[in-house]
Protein backbone atom coordinates (compact mmCIF):
# COMPACT_ATOMS: atom_id res chain seq x y z
CA UNK A 1 0.00 0.00 0.00
CA UNK A 2 1.34 3.24 -1.01
CA UNK A 3 1.59 6.39 1.84
CA UNK A 4 -1.21 8.85 0.94
CA UNK A 5 -0.67 11.94 -0.43
CA UNK A 6 -2.56 14.53 1.43
CA UNK A 7 -1.66 18.29 1.70
CA UNK A 8 -1.69 18.88 5.46
CA UNK A 9 -2.23 22.33 4.73
CA UNK A 10 -5.49 21.69 3.09
CA UNK A 11 -6.54 19.61 6.13
CA UNK A 12 -9.51 20.70 8.55
CA UNK A 13 -7.34 19.73 11.58
CA UNK A 14 -4.77 21.50 10.37
CA UNK A 15 -6.60 25.52 9.60
CA UNK A 16 -8.42 24.42 13.43
CA UNK A 17 -4.30 24.58 14.78
CA UNK A 18 -3.19 27.69 12.55
CA UNK A 19 -6.36 29.55 14.84
CA UNK A 20 -5.37 27.71 18.31
CA UNK A 21 -2.29 29.15 17.48
CA UNK A 22 -2.74 33.06 17.49
CA UNK A 23 -4.51 31.67 20.85
CA UNK A 24 -1.13 29.81 22.40
CA UNK A 25 1.39 32.44 20.88
CA UNK A 26 0.60 34.41 24.14
CA UNK A 27 -0.54 31.68 26.17
CA UNK A 28 1.52 31.15 29.75
CA UNK A 29 2.71 27.51 30.61
CA UNK A 30 2.20 27.99 33.98
CA UNK A 31 -1.51 29.75 33.85
CA UNK A 32 -2.25 26.53 32.16
CA UNK A 33 -1.20 24.18 34.84
CA UNK A 34 -3.53 26.99 37.13
CA UNK A 35 -6.51 26.05 35.15
CA UNK A 36 -5.80 22.69 34.71
CA UNK A 37 -5.22 20.84 38.27
CA UNK A 38 -4.52 17.41 36.76
CA UNK A 39 -2.40 18.85 33.84
CA UNK A 40 0.79 17.26 34.85
CA UNK A 41 -0.63 14.16 35.67
CA UNK A 42 -2.68 14.04 32.41
CA UNK A 43 -0.10 15.22 30.29
CA UNK A 44 2.35 12.18 31.23
CA UNK A 45 3.04 8.86 30.05
CA UNK A 46 4.87 5.95 32.12
CA UNK A 47 5.51 2.92 30.36
CA UNK A 48 7.54 0.29 31.06
CA UNK A 49 10.69 1.94 32.51
CA UNK A 50 9.90 5.75 30.52
CA UNK A 51 8.24 8.24 32.40
CA UNK A 52 7.79 10.93 29.69
CA UNK A 53 6.17 14.54 30.86
CA UNK A 54 4.42 16.37 28.10
CA UNK A 55 3.00 19.06 30.49
CA UNK A 56 5.47 21.62 30.14
CA UNK A 57 4.15 22.80 26.88
CA UNK A 58 2.50 25.50 25.23
CA UNK A 59 -0.56 23.58 24.71
CA UNK A 60 -3.96 21.89 26.28
CA UNK A 61 -6.23 19.04 25.57
CA UNK A 62 -7.71 21.00 22.52
CA UNK A 63 -4.69 21.74 20.93
CA UNK A 64 -3.41 17.57 21.62
CA UNK A 65 -6.82 16.46 20.43
CA UNK A 66 -6.88 18.37 17.39
CA UNK A 67 -3.62 17.10 16.89
CA UNK A 68 -4.52 13.65 16.93
CA UNK A 69 -6.94 14.37 14.36
CA UNK A 70 -4.78 16.00 12.05
CA UNK A 71 -2.54 12.55 12.62
CA UNK A 72 -5.63 10.61 11.42
CA UNK A 73 -6.78 12.87 9.18
CA UNK A 74 -3.24 12.39 7.22
CA UNK A 75 -3.92 8.62 7.20
CA UNK A 76 -1.46 7.91 9.67
CA UNK A 77 -3.25 4.43 10.58
CA UNK A 78 -2.88 3.12 7.07
CA UNK A 79 0.60 4.39 7.01
CA UNK A 80 2.01 2.95 9.89
CA UNK A 81 0.49 -0.52 8.74
CA UNK A 82 2.34 -0.30 5.53
CA UNK A 83 5.85 0.73 7.18
CA UNK A 84 5.51 -2.37 9.90
CA UNK A 85 4.44 -4.57 7.63
CA UNK A 86 7.22 -3.60 4.50
CA UNK A 87 5.17 -2.01 2.27
CA UNK A 88 7.89 0.11 -0.25
CA UNK A 89 7.10 3.37 1.82
CA UNK A 90 10.26 4.61 0.38
CA UNK A 91 8.95 4.99 -2.96
CA UNK A 92 11.67 7.30 -5.15
CA UNK A 93 13.69 4.15 -4.34
CA UNK A 94 11.67 1.11 -4.68
CA UNK A 95 12.63 0.05 -0.96
CA UNK A 96 10.83 -1.23 1.53
CA UNK A 97 11.50 0.46 5.53
CA UNK A 98 12.06 -2.11 7.81
CA UNK A 99 14.52 -1.29 10.83
CA UNK A 100 11.90 -2.54 12.88
CA UNK A 101 12.47 -5.81 11.40
CA UNK A 102 15.32 -6.50 12.42
CA UNK A 103 14.18 -6.54 16.32
CA UNK A 104 10.74 -7.73 15.88
CA UNK A 105 8.64 -10.16 14.13
CA UNK A 106 5.66 -9.33 15.35
CA UNK A 107 4.26 -7.26 12.67
CA UNK A 108 5.25 -10.45 10.27
CA UNK A 109 6.81 -8.07 8.00
CA UNK A 110 7.30 -9.16 4.18
CA UNK A 111 9.39 -7.84 1.43
CA UNK A 112 7.58 -8.54 -2.39
CA UNK A 113 5.41 -11.49 -0.26
CA UNK A 114 8.46 -13.23 1.08
CA UNK A 115 8.73 -12.86 4.93
CA UNK A 116 12.31 -11.54 6.06
CA UNK A 117 12.06 -13.30 9.48
CA UNK A 118 14.84 -16.21 8.14
CA UNK A 119 17.35 -13.78 6.81
CA UNK A 120 17.07 -11.51 9.65
CA UNK A 121 17.75 -14.89 12.04
CA UNK A 122 20.49 -15.85 9.94
CA UNK A 123 22.85 -12.64 10.11
CA UNK A 124 21.85 -12.09 13.83
CA UNK A 125 23.40 -16.15 14.32
CA UNK A 126 26.52 -15.03 11.85
CA UNK A 127 26.36 -12.02 14.20
CA UNK A 128 26.50 -13.90 17.16
CA UNK A 129 29.20 -16.51 16.78
CA UNK A 130 31.52 -14.57 15.38
CA UNK A 131 31.62 -11.93 18.50
CA UNK A 132 31.68 -14.51 20.68
CA UNK A 133 34.72 -16.21 18.67
CA UNK A 134 36.27 -12.72 19.06
CA UNK A 135 35.18 -11.67 22.73
CA UNK A 136 36.83 -14.89 24.03
CA UNK A 137 40.05 -14.92 22.56
CA UNK A 138 38.97 -17.74 20.11
CA UNK A 139 39.22 -15.60 16.90
CA UNK A 140 43.43 -15.01 16.40
CA UNK A 141 45.12 -12.32 14.61
CA UNK A 142 47.72 -13.75 12.31
CA UNK A 143 50.85 -14.23 14.52
CA UNK A 144 47.96 -16.09 17.40
CA UNK A 145 47.05 -13.44 19.69
CA UNK A 146 44.19 -12.46 20.38
CA UNK A 147 42.23 -9.45 19.33
CA UNK A 148 42.18 -5.92 21.61
CA UNK A 149 41.09 -3.55 18.62
CA UNK A 150 38.23 -3.17 16.74
CA UNK A 151 38.16 -0.26 13.59
CA UNK A 152 34.85 0.71 12.52
CA UNK A 153 35.56 1.96 9.00
CA UNK A 154 32.29 3.41 7.08
CA UNK A 155 30.68 6.68 7.34
CA UNK A 156 27.51 8.55 8.17
CA UNK A 157 24.51 6.25 8.61
CA UNK A 158 27.67 2.91 8.93
CA UNK A 159 28.99 5.55 11.57
CA UNK A 160 27.11 7.67 13.43
CA UNK A 161 25.19 4.76 15.17
CA UNK A 162 27.89 2.16 15.96
CA UNK A 163 29.35 5.40 17.38
CA UNK A 164 26.72 6.79 19.78
CA UNK A 165 25.50 3.34 20.81
CA UNK A 166 29.33 1.96 21.83
CA UNK A 167 29.38 5.48 23.59
CA UNK A 168 25.97 5.21 25.20
CA UNK A 169 26.91 1.86 26.79
CA UNK A 170 30.46 2.65 27.03
CA UNK A 171 29.78 0.71 30.88
CA UNK A 172 28.54 -2.49 29.46
CA UNK A 173 31.92 -2.64 27.57
CA UNK A 174 34.05 -5.73 27.12
CA UNK A 175 37.88 -5.85 27.12
CA UNK A 176 37.99 -4.91 23.35
CA UNK A 177 38.88 -1.73 22.18
CA UNK A 178 36.61 0.26 19.41
CA UNK A 179 38.09 3.14 17.25
CA UNK A 180 36.24 4.80 14.30
CA UNK A 181 37.38 6.36 10.77
CA UNK A 182 34.52 8.06 9.24
CA UNK A 183 36.11 11.17 7.51
CA UNK A 184 38.00 10.66 4.22
CA UNK A 185 40.60 13.26 5.76
CA UNK A 186 43.42 11.32 6.18
CA UNK A 187 44.64 13.06 9.37
CA UNK A 188 41.89 10.49 11.03
CA UNK A 189 42.69 7.45 9.45
CA UNK A 190 46.11 8.59 10.41
CA UNK A 191 45.73 9.44 14.06
CA UNK A 192 44.04 5.92 14.90
CA UNK A 193 46.42 3.64 13.41
CA UNK A 194 49.28 5.54 15.05
CA UNK A 195 48.07 3.26 18.24
CA UNK A 196 47.22 0.00 16.63
CA UNK A 197 48.89 -2.96 16.75
CA UNK A 198 48.25 -4.88 13.45
CA UNK A 199 48.77 -8.79 15.24
CA UNK A 200 45.33 -7.72 17.23
CA UNK A 201 43.71 -5.33 15.12
CA UNK A 202 40.23 -6.10 13.62
CA UNK A 203 38.86 -4.19 11.02
CA UNK A 204 35.49 -4.02 9.86
CA UNK A 205 34.33 -2.68 6.92
CA UNK A 206 30.66 -0.84 7.04
CA UNK A 207 29.22 0.00 3.42
CA UNK A 208 25.77 -0.91 2.44
CA UNK A 209 26.98 0.23 -0.86
CA UNK A 210 30.41 -0.43 -0.46
CA UNK A 211 31.03 2.29 -3.39
CA UNK A 212 31.25 5.01 -0.69
CA UNK A 213 34.49 7.32 -1.17
CA UNK A 214 35.56 7.98 1.84
CA UNK A 215 34.98 4.37 3.12
CA UNK A 216 36.89 2.52 0.59
CA UNK A 217 39.78 4.95 0.55
CA UNK A 218 39.85 4.87 4.42
CA UNK A 219 39.54 0.84 3.96
CA UNK A 220 42.22 0.97 1.34
CA UNK A 221 44.91 2.92 3.79
CA UNK A 222 44.23 0.46 6.38
CA UNK A 223 44.89 -2.54 4.29
CA UNK A 224 47.86 -1.07 3.10
CA UNK A 225 49.18 -0.29 6.51
CA UNK A 226 48.09 -3.64 7.68
CA UNK A 227 50.28 -5.58 4.57
CA UNK A 228 53.18 -3.29 5.54
CA UNK A 229 53.10 -5.96 8.52
CA UNK A 230 51.62 -9.01 7.40
CA UNK A 231 50.84 -10.55 4.15
CA UNK A 232 47.66 -10.93 1.64
CA UNK A 233 46.76 -14.23 3.68
CA UNK A 234 46.40 -12.95 6.69
CA UNK A 235 43.69 -10.13 5.64
CA UNK A 236 41.33 -12.91 5.93
CA UNK A 237 41.55 -12.60 10.14
CA UNK A 238 41.62 -9.39 10.13
CA UNK A 239 39.38 -7.49 7.82
CA UNK A 240 35.33 -8.27 7.91
CA UNK A 241 32.91 -6.46 5.91
CA UNK A 242 29.23 -4.96 6.17
CA UNK A 243 27.30 -4.84 3.03
CA UNK A 244 24.34 -5.50 0.61
CA UNK A 245 27.36 -5.06 -2.30
CA UNK A 246 28.77 -9.01 -1.84
CA UNK A 247 30.68 -8.40 -5.28
CA UNK A 248 32.35 -5.60 -4.09
CA UNK A 249 33.52 -7.14 -0.66
CA UNK A 250 35.13 -9.91 -2.62
CA UNK A 251 37.12 -7.46 -5.07
CA UNK A 252 38.46 -6.05 -2.13
CA UNK A 253 39.97 -9.17 -0.83
CA UNK A 254 37.66 -10.19 1.97
CA UNK A 255 37.19 -13.54 2.90
CA UNK A 256 32.85 -14.56 1.80
CA UNK A 257 32.85 -15.89 5.70
CA UNK A 258 33.61 -12.74 6.87
CA UNK A 259 30.81 -10.96 5.19
CA UNK A 260 27.95 -9.73 6.83
CA UNK A 261 24.78 -9.10 4.69
CA UNK A 262 23.05 -6.34 5.32
CA UNK A 263 19.03 -5.88 3.35
CA UNK A 264 18.60 -3.23 0.98
CA UNK A 265 15.18 -2.23 3.15
CA UNK A 266 17.74 -1.18 6.30
CA UNK A 267 18.03 2.29 5.15
CA UNK A 268 21.76 3.29 6.61
CA UNK A 269 20.99 6.31 9.12
CA UNK A 270 18.43 3.23 10.94
CA UNK A 271 21.09 0.22 10.48
CA UNK A 272 22.51 0.11 13.83
CA UNK A 273 20.28 -2.41 14.58
CA UNK A 274 21.72 -4.87 11.79
CA UNK A 275 25.22 -5.86 10.79
CA UNK A 276 26.19 -2.35 10.80
CA UNK A 277 25.62 -2.73 14.52
CA UNK A 278 28.97 -5.57 14.73
CA UNK A 279 31.01 -2.97 16.47
CA UNK A 280 28.14 -2.97 19.26
CA UNK A 281 27.92 -6.25 19.58
CA UNK A 282 31.77 -6.90 19.86
CA UNK A 283 31.74 -4.56 22.14
CA UNK A 284 28.79 -5.04 24.97
CA UNK A 285 28.66 -8.65 23.79
CA UNK A 286 25.98 -10.45 21.91
CA UNK A 287 23.61 -10.58 24.69
CA UNK A 288 23.69 -7.00 25.13
CA UNK A 289 23.02 -6.12 21.59
CA UNK A 290 20.11 -8.19 21.62
CA UNK A 291 18.45 -6.21 24.66
CA UNK A 292 18.54 -3.31 22.68
CA UNK A 293 17.35 -4.59 20.00
CA UNK A 294 14.51 -6.49 22.52
CA UNK A 295 13.86 -2.13 23.85
CA UNK A 296 13.51 -1.23 20.53
CA UNK A 297 11.16 -3.73 19.50
CA UNK A 298 9.32 -3.64 22.73
CA UNK A 299 8.94 0.55 22.03
CA UNK A 300 8.15 -0.50 18.45
CA UNK A 301 5.34 -2.72 19.75
CA UNK A 302 4.28 0.50 22.23
CA UNK A 303 4.38 2.32 18.98
CA UNK A 304 1.81 0.12 16.90
CA UNK A 305 -0.66 -0.40 19.60
CA UNK A 306 -0.97 2.54 22.56
CA UNK A 307 -3.71 4.89 21.98
CA UNK A 308 -2.93 8.60 21.04
CA UNK A 309 -2.88 9.94 24.85
CA UNK A 310 -0.54 7.30 25.57
CA UNK A 311 1.36 7.14 22.61
CA UNK A 312 5.41 8.18 23.64
CA UNK A 313 6.64 9.01 19.86
CA UNK A 314 2.64 10.34 18.51
CA UNK A 315 3.04 12.66 21.09
CA UNK A 316 6.82 13.75 20.40
CA UNK A 317 6.04 14.05 16.44
CA UNK A 318 2.83 15.69 16.96
CA UNK A 319 3.91 18.74 19.50
CA UNK A 320 7.00 18.68 17.02
CA UNK A 321 4.69 19.76 14.04
CA UNK A 322 2.96 21.58 16.59
CA UNK A 323 5.83 24.11 17.43
CA UNK A 324 7.81 23.91 13.38
CA UNK A 325 4.42 24.55 12.07
CA UNK A 326 2.21 26.65 14.16
CA UNK A 327 3.99 28.39 16.76
CA UNK A 328 7.44 29.28 14.99
CA UNK A 329 10.09 27.11 16.22
CA UNK A 330 12.94 26.49 13.72
CA UNK A 331 14.90 24.46 15.88
CA UNK A 332 14.78 21.33 18.53
CA UNK A 333 17.10 20.67 21.15
CA UNK A 334 18.05 17.20 23.45
CA UNK A 335 19.76 17.66 26.17
CA UNK A 336 20.55 14.19 28.13
CA UNK A 337 21.35 14.43 31.42
CA UNK A 338 24.36 11.64 31.03
CA UNK A 339 27.96 12.02 29.47
CA UNK A 340 27.07 8.53 28.17
CA UNK A 341 24.88 10.05 25.75
CA UNK A 342 27.73 12.50 24.40
CA UNK A 343 26.74 11.59 20.71
CA UNK A 344 23.07 11.41 21.02
CA UNK A 345 22.30 14.79 19.22
CA UNK A 346 25.05 13.64 16.48
CA UNK A 347 23.25 10.39 16.41
CA UNK A 348 19.24 12.20 16.27
CA UNK A 349 20.85 15.12 13.80
CA UNK A 350 21.27 12.93 10.94
CA UNK A 351 18.18 10.66 11.51
CA UNK A 352 16.38 13.29 11.57
CA UNK A 353 17.75 16.45 9.14
CA UNK A 354 18.37 13.33 6.22
CA UNK A 355 14.75 12.19 6.49
CA UNK A 356 13.10 14.91 6.71
CA UNK A 357 14.78 18.14 5.24
CA UNK A 358 12.62 17.80 1.67
CA UNK A 359 11.06 20.68 0.26
CA UNK A 360 9.51 18.45 -2.40
CA UNK A 361 6.25 16.39 -1.29
CA UNK A 362 4.72 13.17 -2.01
CA UNK A 363 3.16 14.77 -5.14
CA UNK A 364 6.32 15.94 -6.60
CA UNK A 365 5.39 19.61 -5.81
CA UNK A 366 7.04 22.46 -3.67
CA UNK A 367 5.70 22.41 -0.21
CA UNK A 368 4.18 25.29 1.16
CA UNK A 369 4.30 24.69 4.84
CA UNK A 370 7.77 24.00 7.04
CA UNK A 371 9.05 20.17 6.82
CA UNK A 372 12.15 18.96 9.20
CA UNK A 373 13.34 20.69 12.24
CA UNK A 374 16.76 21.55 13.14
CA UNK A 375 18.09 19.27 15.63
CA UNK A 376 20.94 20.08 17.94
CA UNK A 377 22.24 19.54 21.65
CA UNK A 378 24.75 18.47 24.06
CA UNK A 379 24.77 17.08 27.94
CA UNK A 380 23.81 18.67 30.72
CA UNK A 381 25.35 19.97 32.94
CA UNK A 382 27.59 21.20 30.43
CA UNK A 383 25.72 22.81 27.92
CA UNK A 384 24.19 24.65 30.80
CA UNK A 385 27.13 26.38 31.12
CA UNK A 386 27.44 26.80 27.31
CA UNK A 387 24.35 27.71 25.17
CA UNK A 388 21.84 27.44 27.69
CA UNK A 389 22.10 31.32 28.09
CA UNK A 390 19.84 31.60 24.85
CA UNK A 391 17.28 29.28 25.59
CA UNK A 392 16.03 31.14 28.51
CA UNK A 393 16.82 35.14 27.50
CA UNK A 394 17.08 34.73 24.02
CA UNK A 395 14.65 35.71 21.27
CA UNK A 396 14.33 32.33 19.64
CA UNK A 397 11.59 29.57 21.10
CA UNK A 398 13.58 26.09 21.23
CA UNK A 399 11.15 23.54 23.07
CA UNK A 400 13.77 21.46 24.10
CA UNK A 401 14.14 17.38 25.37
CA UNK A 402 15.36 16.61 28.30
CA UNK A 403 16.49 13.07 29.22
CA UNK A 404 17.79 11.74 32.66
CA UNK A 405 18.09 8.84 34.79
CA UNK A 406 17.18 7.92 38.04
CA UNK A 407 19.44 5.66 38.44
CA UNK A 408 23.49 6.76 38.57
CA UNK A 409 25.70 3.43 36.50
CA UNK A 410 28.78 3.66 38.33
CA UNK A 411 26.53 4.28 42.26
CA UNK A 412 27.88 8.25 42.53
CA UNK A 413 24.88 8.94 44.23
CA UNK A 414 26.33 12.60 45.44
CA UNK A 415 27.16 13.47 42.12
CA UNK A 416 23.81 11.78 40.25
CA UNK A 417 21.72 14.09 42.71
CA UNK A 418 23.62 17.27 41.74
CA UNK A 419 23.54 16.37 38.12
CA UNK A 420 19.78 15.66 38.11
CA UNK A 421 18.81 19.02 40.56
CA UNK A 422 20.06 20.95 37.71
CA UNK A 423 17.78 18.51 35.02
CA UNK A 424 14.70 19.30 37.46
CA UNK A 425 16.07 23.05 38.35
CA UNK A 426 16.21 23.60 34.38
CA UNK A 427 12.74 22.37 33.12
CA UNK A 428 11.37 24.46 35.60
CA UNK A 429 13.38 27.25 35.47
CA UNK A 430 12.67 27.54 31.86
CA UNK A 431 8.94 27.14 32.84
CA UNK A 432 8.56 29.42 35.27
CA UNK A 433 11.53 32.29 34.22
CA UNK A 434 11.77 34.63 36.87
CA UNK A 435 10.10 38.03 37.38
CA UNK A 436 10.69 41.74 37.94
CA UNK A 437 9.33 40.90 41.69
CA UNK A 438 11.13 38.21 42.40
CA UNK A 439 14.66 40.00 41.07
CA UNK A 440 13.87 42.98 43.53
CA UNK A 441 12.78 41.12 46.55
CA UNK A 442 16.45 39.01 45.91
CA UNK A 443 17.86 42.34 45.93
CA UNK A 444 16.23 43.93 48.70
CA UNK A 445 16.90 40.55 50.76
CA UNK A 446 20.30 41.41 50.06
CA UNK A 447 19.88 44.55 51.51
CA UNK A 448 20.65 46.32 48.02
CA UNK A 449 19.57 49.97 47.80
CA UNK A 450 17.31 49.25 45.14
CA UNK A 451 17.97 53.12 43.09
CA UNK A 452 21.50 51.32 42.51
CA UNK A 453 20.31 48.45 40.61
CA UNK A 454 17.83 49.83 38.43
CA UNK A 455 19.54 49.39 35.12
CA UNK A 456 20.48 45.84 36.04
CA UNK A 457 16.93 44.72 36.85
CA UNK A 458 15.49 44.27 33.74
CA UNK A 459 18.42 41.72 32.30
CA UNK A 460 17.89 39.81 35.56
CA UNK A 461 14.38 38.81 34.38
CA UNK A 462 13.21 35.79 32.59
CA UNK A 463 10.03 35.50 31.06
CA UNK A 464 10.10 31.60 30.97
CA UNK A 465 7.38 29.91 29.31
CA UNK A 466 9.69 27.90 27.54
CA UNK A 467 8.48 24.16 26.18
CA UNK A 468 10.16 21.32 27.45
CA UNK A 469 9.70 17.62 27.34
CA UNK A 470 11.10 15.52 29.93
CA UNK A 471 11.81 11.95 29.84
CA UNK A 472 12.46 9.97 33.29
CA UNK A 473 14.11 7.22 32.86
CA UNK A 474 14.62 4.32 35.50
CA UNK A 475 18.68 3.32 34.03
CA UNK A 476 20.49 4.19 31.10
CA UNK A 477 21.23 0.11 29.93
CA UNK A 478 21.02 -1.57 26.16
CA UNK A 479 17.66 -2.11 26.44
CA UNK A 480 16.28 1.33 27.48
CA UNK A 481 18.76 2.91 25.39
CA UNK A 482 16.79 0.39 22.21
CA UNK A 483 13.52 1.66 23.20
CA UNK A 484 14.49 5.60 22.99
CA UNK A 485 15.87 5.68 20.01
CA UNK A 486 13.30 3.73 18.44
CA UNK A 487 10.86 6.50 19.77
CA UNK A 488 12.89 9.22 17.98
CA UNK A 489 13.09 6.55 14.80
CA UNK A 490 9.04 6.90 14.91
CA UNK A 491 8.73 10.33 15.21
CA UNK A 492 10.58 10.82 12.31
CA UNK A 493 7.98 8.52 10.53
CA UNK A 494 5.22 10.15 11.58
CA UNK A 495 6.19 13.77 11.08
CA UNK A 496 7.58 12.75 7.26
CA UNK A 497 3.75 11.36 7.04
CA UNK A 498 2.29 14.83 8.05
CA UNK A 499 4.39 16.36 5.94
CA UNK A 500 3.60 14.40 2.53
CA UNK A 501 7.49 13.91 2.50
CA UNK A 502 9.12 10.76 1.69
CA UNK A 503 11.47 9.90 4.72
CA UNK A 504 13.88 7.36 3.64
CA UNK A 505 15.30 8.11 0.41
CA UNK A 506 17.96 11.47 0.72
CA UNK A 507 18.86 12.24 -2.73
CA UNK A 508 20.09 16.23 -0.81
CA UNK A 509 23.28 14.44 -0.14
CA UNK A 510 23.92 13.09 -3.84
CA UNK A 511 25.04 16.44 -5.63
CA UNK A 512 27.81 17.43 -3.58
CA UNK A 513 29.45 13.70 -4.41
CA UNK A 514 29.12 13.97 -7.92
CA UNK A 515 30.70 17.11 -7.73
CA UNK A 516 33.46 16.27 -5.71
CA UNK A 517 34.29 13.50 -8.22
CA UNK A 518 34.14 15.57 -11.39
CA UNK A 519 36.63 17.89 -9.42
CA UNK A 520 38.79 14.94 -8.69
CA UNK A 521 38.62 13.74 -12.64
CA UNK A 522 39.66 17.27 -13.62
CA UNK A 523 42.50 17.39 -11.22
CA UNK A 524 43.97 13.16 -12.33
CA UNK A 525 43.82 15.52 -15.78
CA UNK A 526 45.76 18.32 -14.67
CA UNK A 527 42.63 20.81 -15.21
CA UNK A 528 40.74 22.64 -12.67
CA UNK A 529 38.08 22.33 -15.09
CA UNK A 530 35.10 25.08 -15.07
CA UNK A 531 33.37 26.49 -12.36
CA UNK A 532 31.58 29.47 -11.30
CA UNK A 533 34.14 32.58 -10.38
CA UNK A 534 34.43 31.98 -6.53
CA UNK A 535 35.19 28.23 -6.80
CA UNK A 536 37.61 28.84 -9.66
CA UNK A 537 39.28 31.24 -7.60
CA UNK A 538 39.54 28.61 -4.89
CA UNK A 539 40.50 26.20 -6.71
CA UNK A 540 43.40 28.11 -8.43
CA UNK A 541 44.62 28.69 -5.01
CA UNK A 542 44.68 25.36 -3.65
CA UNK A 543 46.33 23.69 -7.14
CA UNK A 544 48.26 26.61 -8.09
CA UNK A 545 47.88 26.67 -11.85
C1 LIG B 1 22.04 7.22 5.53
C2 LIG B 1 22.66 7.70 4.32
C3 LIG B 1 24.17 7.84 4.40
C4 LIG B 1 24.91 6.52 4.27
C5 LIG B 1 26.39 6.82 4.03
C6 LIG B 1 27.23 5.59 3.93
O1 LIG B 1 20.87 6.99 5.65
O2 LIG B 1 22.26 6.93 3.27
O3 LIG B 1 24.59 8.48 5.56
O4 LIG B 1 24.75 5.74 5.38
O5 LIG B 1 26.53 7.60 2.86
O6 LIG B 1 26.78 4.77 2.90
P1 LIG B 1 27.30 3.32 2.74
O7 LIG B 1 26.92 2.54 3.95
O8 LIG B 1 26.67 2.80 1.48
O9 LIG B 1 28.79 3.41 2.63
Amino acid sequence: MPLPHNNPSQLKSWKQLQEFSNEFKEASISTLFEADAQRAQSMSIEWEDFFVDFSKHLSDQRVLNTLYNLAEESGLEEAKKAYLSGDKINATEGRAVLHTALRTNAFSPKVDGQPVSEEVSQVKAQIKSFCNRVISGEHKGYTGKSITDIVNIGIGGSDLGPVMVTEALAYYRNHLKTHFVSNVDGDHVTEVLKNLDPETTLFLVVSKSFTTQETLANATTCREWFLSHASEADVASHFAAVSTNLGMTGQFGIANENVFAMADWVGGRFSLWSAVGLSIALSIGYENFESLLDGAAAMDQHFAEASPEKNIPLNMALLGIWYNNFMGAETEAIIPYTQYLSRFSAYLQQAVMESNGKYVDRNGAKVSYQTGSIVWGEPGTNSQHAFFQLIHQGTKLIPTDFIGFVEPLHGRQDHHDKLMSNFFAQTEALMNGKTKEEVTREFEMKGTDLSSVEDIIPHKVFEGNKPTTTFLIKKLTPYTLGSLVAAYEHKIFIQGVIWNIYSYDQWGVELGKQLANQILADWSEGSNGSHDPSTAQLLSRFKND
